[in-house]
């Protein structure tokens, strides 16, 4: 396989005018027929013209109306062409019901469908597939199906002949196409310059009743966009899809996302909590992307951050303001900490702008997505917000209608402020994720703060550089009131120091407020202090990390020296859940025990080896001392959080039911699940029903619920994926991997249907004491369903691969294990090259 360099990109040697593609729609042997206006690129010194092509077989191809005969190879063809502007017109067949890999035009559930991004669309026709080749489409659709979709604005209808203009100008892989047998919902916006927008939501019939949740996202999007980036829509259409065979959450294809139903249906019956809120942020980063992405593009893939970094920084703005901005923010960090930090200190450790790739669905990682858009939040917290603002008017005023590069972006933030951002860069080539180490001293009213920075060295980066940090830093006296507000210490150097007089007392310091880096701050475990920032830091996400240090001391505690369960934690936590004056969102976030896979990063992070056996089992006794020592004031709390009236999906009446789910939990350890068994009887919602599920089989009570969860919802998918997930990952530990191997079996199970597949096999090797149990089971069984899976979805067998990416963590038997069950995947006849580079970086 061949590596790919950003620093070899080079102009494309054509540019595209305009491309017309007519289809025959047909299930085995859909025909493809393209007219393409190329002409000579003049910032380009090459003249050969290149087309991609995979998978597709060429029935006629044709220069200025002459038929030719390109050279044609497995990546594409080529052809002498004329010296000037010419008509490039070809005709190929392709199979979309033989295309199990959801790249190109492929069929799920009867539907023809497509996904181009990154580059699928050289599997739909011949075509220079770069981001950088930018052009008007028109399309042309040939299907007695009742919808054909594609991009742009809707032509008269003809019959069958379903006709579509788009006259922005995009990169190939914004193209799509859909057909099939649809219901619509639709609605109406109207932009800020009083443009009509028709939405549409096309769905399977039957999910009918789930699109208004989405719809009221889509418009909630539209406005805030106009409102915040003064970015208003440009179609007179914004059509939806929703697709049940689907690799990721949804694509921002031009007016016509396509997303994965589990992105975008919800009703209060089949969808908890947490799926709202996912529906609500994806909904808004795929129309985000309009701007971000789209008529603004990437110049290439090694910019993806561009496009990507930026879109989930304006998504997590987006929900901040839909749904509070301390609670989301730290939801997002421990997001970031949970993917992106585990990625950063293992294998597959990558820049923010990769500099190589063999495949580059392998670089849709945390670290260009989640580290991307915290590049974007500092940036802003440095330069201030009104110079953020000019910088993105600029942006958008500058390169409408260009594919970009980060010195492009960045450019707009210099010219705006001045600052000079080569420091700044940085952070875009250098992986890994620093250390900032602090030590502190206080005399005669003077607190003095040192911090040090050290980034690990990462695969190929041995020696790092000192980065540009922000640090927000605030001071609190031991009573807990407040000794500096919140200032912005920068640091630039290997190690700084800063000074603040004029203090009567040894102040506590409240640092990296909000997380204003995407650092590891290590400072001394001091309990007290913990103890005084969990109950009066003004900065809430600093409560939060209060807490989670206290509770990750307990644990350590509990596990390095068999210590008893810390019983002030314990009493603090109390305190803050029944504290009425803070937001019920907050205090279940504050309040729930540090996460399995968290307390193994902390022991690593200390040069220890995690037992992941002996966590879960310290997690289950943390828990059930914490319900005993406030059951009273626990069944207090979970009545007092009961909802009545109609269902919201409101940040208020989440959080309520956040509360009241943390309140179950703790109290199922108790009770054995008697009150989860009273939930699960009168559940009318899914917010309800799952989690008293979830704490039934915890605890051993659930084998009749599940059976009866099932005959309920077996023909709702998306919560047959619940049902598929939830049982591996409740059932005691040394089960699951039985329990897993059950449900292979299952009539329901299908490998090729990439959710089912993440909700069983991706679920498993997510519960830390399941995956690692002793003997390894668990991990042939996942290697096994991927050497199953490769042949079928190499993007999404890869993909998966990093579930073994923190092997180098764990004792050297499980390490053996896991080598030896990642060198059987290596080891597939025929492995794809997706797989092939994950597992070779893996096990480098
Ligand atoms: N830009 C999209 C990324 C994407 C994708 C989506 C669906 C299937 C395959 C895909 N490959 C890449 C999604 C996004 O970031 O919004
Ligand atoms: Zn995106």
């Amino acid at each position: 396989s061949q590596t790919i360099y950003l620093k070899d990109y080079q102009a494309p040697a054509y540019l595209v005018d305009h491309v017309a593609l007519e289809f025959d729609l047909h299930p085995t042997a859909t025909r493809v027929r393209s007219t393409v206006k190329f002409r000579p690129n003049p910032n380009s010194s090459s003249s050969e013209f290149f087309l991609h092509g995979e998978n597709l077989t060429l029935l006629s191809a044709y220069i200025n109306g002459a038929a030719v005969t390109p050279v044609i190879t497995e990546a594409g063809l080529s052809c002498t062409v004329p010296d000037g502007p010419f008509i490039w017109q070809s005709e190929v067949e392709i199979n979309p019901s033989a295309n199990t890999e959801l790249s190109g035009l492929y069929m799920s559930n009867g539907m023809f469908c497509t996904q181009c991004e990154a580059e699928g669309f050289r599997r739909i026709t011949y075509y220079p597939d770069r981001p950088d080749v930018m052009a008007p489409f028109d399309v042309t659709i040939h299907s007695d199906l009742p919808y054909a979709l594609s991009n742009g604005e809707p032509m008269r209808d003809e019959g069958q002949t379903r006709r579509w203009q788009d006259p922005w100008p995009k990169p190939a892989y914004l193209f799509a196409l859909v057909a099939g047998e649809f219901q619509v919902v639709s609605d109406h916006f109207t932009t800020a310059s009083g443009k009509p927008v028709d939405l549409n939501i096309y769905v399977r019939d039957g999910d009918q009743d789930k699109c208004a949740f989405a719809l009221e996202a889509l418009k909630a999007s539209m406005a805030w966009d106009e409102r915040v980036y003064g970015r208003e829509y440009d179609l007179s259409v914004f059509n939806i899809v929703a697709v049940d065979d689907f690799n990721m959450g949804a694509m921002e294809n031009k007016g016509l996302n396509i997303f994965n139903s589990s992105a975008v249906l919800a009703s209060p019956e089949t969808t908890v909590d947490g799926n709202f809120e996912r529906i609500e942020a994806i909904i808004a980063h795929e129309y985000f992307h309009n701007w971000t992405g789209n008529r603004i593009t990437c110049r290439d893939w090694f910019q993806l951050c561009l496009k990507e970094g930026l879109t989930v920084f304006r998504d997590q703005q987006f929900s901040a303001d839909m749904r509070g901005a301390e609670v989301r923010r730290i939801e997002d960090v421990a997001a970031l900490r949970g993917r992106q930090f585990r990625e950063d200190s293992g294998p597959l450790a990558h820049p923010v702008r990769p500099e190589s790739f063999v495949e580059i669905n392998n670089f849709y990682t945390a670290t260009v997505y989640e580290k991307g858009a915290e590049l974007i939040r500092m940036l802003k917290l440095l330069v201030g917000d009104a110079a953020y603002k000019k910088a993105l008017d600029l942006y958008f005023a500058r390169h409408d209608g260009q594919a970009c590069t980060i010195e492009d972006w960045l450019a707009v933030f210099t010219d705006v402020t001045g600052q000079d951002l080569s420091q700044f860069k940085l952070w875009y080539s250098q992986a890994g994720t620093p250390i900032v180490t602090v030590r502190d001293h206080f005399a005669d009213g003077t607190y003095e703060l040192t911090l040090t920075q050290v980034t690990p060295p990462t695969p190929g980066q041995p020696n790092k550089q000192p980065l540009v940090i922000p640090v927000a830093l605030g001071l609190l006296y031991p009573d807990g009131t407040e000794a500096l507000d919140t200032q912005l210490l920068v640091l630039t150097e290997a190690e700084q120091s800063f000074r603040f007089s004029g203090l009567h007392a040894a102040p506590i310091p409240s640092l990296l407020r909000g997380f204003s880096a995407p650092v590891i701050m290590q400072r001394e475990t001091r309990q007290a202090e913990h103890l005084v920032q969990l109950t009066h830091d003004p900065d809430l996400f600093n409560r939060f990390e209060a807490s989670r240090e206290l509770g990750k001391s307990a644990l350590l505690a509990m596990l390095q020296t068999e210590a008893a369960p810390d019983d002030a934690y314990c009493g603090a936590l109390l305190q803050v859940m029944i504290n009425e004056d803070l937001d019920p969102a907050f205090r279940a976030m504050c309040c729930a025990l540090p996460g399995q896979d968290e307390i193994a990063r902390a022991l690593a992070e200390q040069g220890q080896t995690p037992d992941p056996v002996a966590i879960d089992a310290a997690v289950h006794q943390l828990s059930e001392h914490l319900a005993r020592q406030g059951l009273e004031a626990l069944q207090a709390l979970y009545h007092a959080h009961q909802l009545t009236g109609p269902f919201s999906p409101d940040a208020a009446s989440c959080g309520a039911r956040a509360l009241s789910a943390l309140a179950l939990r703790l109290i199922s350890h108790v009770d054995g699940g008697a009150l989860a068994a009273k939930q699960f009887a009168r559940a009318d919602t899914m917010t309800l029903q799952l989690p008293a599920l979830g704490n039934l089989n915890r605890h051993g009570q659930g084998t009749e619920a599940v059976a009866q969860f099932y005959q309920q919802w077996r023909h709702e998918r998306l919560v047959i994926d619940k049902w598929f997930s939830l049982q591996v990952t409740t059932c005691p530990a040394n089960k699951a991997v039985a329990v897993a191997r059950d449900l292979l079996k299952h009539p329901d199970f299908n490998l090729k249907n990439p959710n089912r597949f993440r909700a069983l096999i991706g679920a498993l090797a997510m519960t830390p004491a399941a995956f690692h149990q002793a003997d390894g089971s668990a991990y042939n069984l996942v290697a096994d369903q991927l050497i199953a899976l490769d042949d079928i979805n190499p993007q999404l067998c890869a993909r998966m691969t990093t579930v073994f990416e923190t092997w180098r963590r764990y004792d050297g038997a499980r390490q053996a294990l896991m080598r030896a069950a990642l060198s059987r995947l290596a080891a597939k006849p025929n492995l794809s090259r997706d797989t092939k580079e994950m597992v070779t970086r893996l096990l480098d």
